[in-house]
């Protein structure tokens, strides 16, 4: 055949595999393991180039480790629950398990088709009850351990569609539906004491070295430890103190005012009776219809109410106003801040707009603040004033110096605060993992007995038009027995678990997928656990990582696991990019609404208008600019489709698509494929040459020889230490280029030998990364069994050189010049070739050397003495 042909050769060889199982693994003691893992897709219809390159990247490394001689484990499923298939279901009037069962088989057989070597046996699919049926007992564990817990909190509510919205299905603080204004509605709802493990979760960030920096910086700031001091503040006419968590106690002596949380218990009880009471009420329920958390919390101007109330400055014994303000929130510190107006930008706008007191107590060093005149807060450190018997301390120093002066006093500790809140995973949704607890009216909360899981969602039931869980109405799912007393008007529980929760532990589940006894085989999970390699977007470097990181921590705990960092090494790839099209009139264009006119012009098929071409932005659907892997697949195969985006860009980084790339992958893939052919013939009956580069005589068989090892050894270096699969290639792409060199007609055995082993080589360091490609080409070579089933090559030490040695030139003693020469030649070519060098020439003018001397060893030495 002139051209490789994926249409014949693809499936031909991803039959071959799956006939001869070549990608199913079992538990060997006697072979190394490695465990490379991608994260697991949610089954959105089809995949996404996105996914493409995520698992390619992924593929060629389980290729490599494979032959290198590993036992690999890479395996697939489906992160099956979450609400796309909810809206889904009602826009198309089917059901969220329908839509969701047939886009994993469509995306099955594209990944197949793609041909990454999964072990399909141990796909998994979480919607599925023997999966989650695991997690469901984790839940009552950890309930049991008291690691979960219920807690009241506030939930997105829209009142007319009467539903809870996730953060998602709320649109600019309105429901996505019916566009009414969102409100915060508290609900009892279930947590994980993600908080227990906030100090172990954040040392170990320094202790992941196969992790991206950039990965755990994120996740450190996450958690966000803060040390500072806890102080209280005596309510004015109460017997009852006031909070407050602060990182500046060195300040205290500016804290004009305090700010509570609108949400904080006491807002209430302090305003009653006093002139603000309606003000105060009208503002806690304006703020609840806000974003509440660190994030949304900027996006509204900072305001507030005065209580009413007083509290005492523990410092300065002074009395000073409570207000309630919308930057405070509730869930962090101790919901209550003292506020230092001098020393901190929002305390400062608030003063500004409230006409409080701006007192400064840190004075900077040089200059001479005044509260009345400052333009902002100088939020550095200096020298403190106003501030009583610490005037003239250095502010650093105060901060310890005067917590220990409140603590004798019985007003403040010290404390460490974290950012990092516990895990709420109450999901009023349907489609997910019902919660195994009954609500009983004499019991309370009752957990499903162990015997009764899987708690199983009802997966024909018909959604409620509006959105939101049709659980609740469904008498045979809602409606239950006690466990505990049997009453029989006991209620179940109808929210789902986030589906982090199923992502966090998924990977474990791989190692015995269809073990019956509990949530994994523990023999399998030590063989194949911790997960060596694990590759996804960088889009996850907080959620999941870190929830997945504080499950090992709970199984760790509950004594089923022995270790607690479940990813060794994290690869995070870049973004495809793509350039972007826009016309004047009619936005971001498809690349076949533009074309080029006449003039050469791109223009709008539309309207004629000149088209923009735009920055090159990551692919999706609102830019116009995605690449369906689809018609790569149909129009180049899987192996050129695999090729370029490996080539276009090293892993970590974003990888802009061209169309001129995909091409020039094909024509390189062409190139290899007429190249071999054409060899096939002449070879026949030659064996592969396999000594040592100084025992061929031509220089032409040697040069290639060296250069073919040298090949070997910078693919393997490129694929083992860094995943730099693009150099790898063009190393490739080097060798292939000087092997096209030489004439085909008039060559000799020696060098017909040593280009067939160039070629047997080229195909397997080519194997991991276009595999249906080698496979064919190996079997043209007359190879029988899988190219996948050969050891990785190995390139010879002895023949990675030309071997060249140094020449140093001495004249009268002085080093004048260097050059190299073939180690074998003879001392009187050496000392010809040190006399015609251009810099001796210059040395020696037109004198006559007395003497020349030539002393080899490690390096030549030519001493010319005149
Ligand atoms: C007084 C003060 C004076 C503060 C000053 C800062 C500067 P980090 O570092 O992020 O932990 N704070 C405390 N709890 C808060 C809450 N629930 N909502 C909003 N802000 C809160 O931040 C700690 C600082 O953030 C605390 O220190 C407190 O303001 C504020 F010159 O207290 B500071
Ligand atoms: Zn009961």
């Amino acid at each position: 055949e002139e051209r490789y042909n994926p249409e014949l050769v693809e499936p031909k060889w991803q039959a071959y595999w799956k006939e001869n199982q070549l990608f199913k693994v079992t538990e060997d003691p006697s072979k190394e393991k490695y465990y490379l893992l991608e994260m697991f897709p949610y089954p959105s219809g089809k995949i996404h180039i996105g996914h493409v390159r995520n698992y390619t990247i992924g593929d060629v490394v389980v290729r490599y480790k494979r032959m290198k001689g590993f036992n690999v484990l890479h395996p697939m499923g489906w992160d099956a629950f979450g609400m796309p298939a909810e809206n889904a279901a009602i826009d198309n009037n089917t059901h969220p398990a329908a839509w969701t069962y047939s886009n994993i088989s469509a995306m099955r057989a594209q990944l197949k088709k793609m041909g990454f070597s999964y072990d399909w046996d141990r796909e998994i699919a979480t919607c599925r009850p023997e999966y989650y049926k695991w997690e469901q007992w984790l839940f009552l564990k950890m309930l049991e351990k008291g690691m979960a817990y219920r807690k009241e909190s506030y939930v997105n509510w829209c009142e007319k569609c009467q539903t809870v919205l996730a953060n998602e299905q709320v649109e600019q603080d309105k429901c996505w539906r019916c566009s009414r204004p969102v409100q915060q509605k508290k609900l009892w709802q279930w947590f994980f004491k993600i908080t227990d493990y906030a100090q172990d979760l954040l040392v170990h960030c320094d202790q992941l070295p196969g992790w991206p920096d950039k990965v755990t910086v994120m996740q450190k700031n996450w958690i966000g430890r803060s040390v500072g001091s806890e102080l209280k503040f005596k309510i004015h006419g109460r017997d009852e103190d006031l909070v407050v968590f602060t990182t500046r106690p060195d300040t205290v002596f500016g804290a004009t005012f305090m700010c509570l949380a609108p949400e904080h218990p006491l807002v209430e009880s302090l305003s009653k009776g006093t002139k603000t009471q309606d003000e105060v009420a009208a503002f806690v329920k304006k703020v609840s219809s806000q974003e509440r958390s660190a994030e949304g919390i900027e996006k509204y101007e900072k305001e507030g109410v005065f209580t009413g109330a007083y509290c005492i400055n523990p410092a300065t014994l002074e009395k000073i106003p409570i207000y309630t303000a919308n930057f405070v929130l509730m869930e962090y510190g101790t919901g209550a801040i003292m506020s230092v107006p001098a020393g901190d930008q929002r305390d400062f706008d608030f003063a500004r707009k409230y006409g409080l007191e701006i007192r400064v107590v840190v004075q900077p060093e040089g200059e001479e603040l005044d509260g009345n005149t400052m333009p902002e807060a100088f939020t550095g450190s200096g020298v403190m004033v106003n501030s009583g018997e610490f005037n003239g301390l250095d502010s650093t120093k105060a901060m310890d110096v005067m917590t220990d002066w409140l603590e004798e006093k019985g007003r403040g500790k010290k404390t460490v605060s974290y950012r990092l809140r516990d895990w709420g995973i109450s999901r009023q949704r349907f489609w997910g993992a019902p919660i195994p607890v009954i609500h009983c009216p004499d019991c309370g909360v009752v957990p499903v007995p162990e015997a009764d899981l899987p708690i199983r969602l009802p997966e024909d039931a018909n959604l409620l038009e509006k959105g939101g869980s049709p659980l609740p109405t469904l008498d045979f799912f809602a409606k239950a027995t006690c466990p505990a007393c049997g009453r029989q008007d006991a209620k179940r529980d109808t929210d789902t678990m986030d589906t982090f929760v199923e992502s966090s532990w998924y990977y474990l589940r791989y190692c015995s997928p269809r073990y019956e006894k509990g949530m994994f085989d523990p023999e399998a999970v030590k063989y194949w656990a911790p997960v060596d390699q694990y590759i996804g977007g960088v889009e996850h470097a907080v959620l999941h990582l870190l929830y997945s990181r504080y499950f090992m921590r709970v199984l760790h705990t509950l004594g089923m696991i022995d270790f607690k960092e479940p990813f060794t090494r994290l690869l995070t790839q870049g973004m495809v990019c793509k350039e972007t099209m826009t016309c004047p009139d009619h936005g971001f264009l498809f690349p076949e609404e533009a074309v080029k006119n006449d003039d050469g012009k791109l223009v709008c098929t539309r309207c004629n208008s000149d088209v923009e071409v735009g920055r090159v932005i990551k692919m999706s659907k609102s830019k116009k600019n995605v690449v369906d892997p689809n018609e790569l697949l149909e129009k180049y195969g899987a192996d050129v489709t695999r090729l370029f985006s490996l080539f276009a860009a090293p892993p970590e980084r974003d990888l802009e698509w061209n169309e001129d790339g995909v091409e020039g992958s094909n024509r390189f893939v062409n190139r290899v494929w007429r190249f071999v052919l054409e060899w096939v013939e002449k070879i026949d009956g030659i064996e592969p040459f396999k000594g040592s580069a100084c025992d061929l005589a031509s220089k032409q068989a040697k040069d290639l020889y060296i250069k073919a090892n040298q090949t070997i050894k910078k693919v393997t270096e490129d694929i083992d230490k860094s995943f730099h699969f693009n150099t790898a290639i063009s190393a490739v792409m080097e060798l292939v280029n000087d092997l096209y060199a030489v004439d085909s007609d008039c060559v000799d055995d020696e060098v017909k030998k040593v280009i067939l082993f160039s070629i047997e080589n080229i195909l397997l360091l080519l194997s991991p990364i276009i595999p249906h490609f080698c496979e064919e080409l190996y079997e043209k070579l007359g190879k029988t069994g899988s190219i996948l089933e050969q050891p990785w090559p190995e390139y010879r030490k002895d023949s990675l050189e030309t071997d060249e040695v140094l020449v140093i030139v001495q004249v009268n003693g002085k080093l004048r010049s260097k050059f190299k020469i073939g180690s074998d030649t003879e001392d009187a070519v050496v000392k010809e070739t040190a006399l015609a060098d251009e810099k001796i020439k210059k040395y020696m003018g037109d004198k006559q050397p007395k003497k020349i001397i030539v002393i080899k060893k490690k390096q030549t030495l030519v001493n010319i003495v005149i």
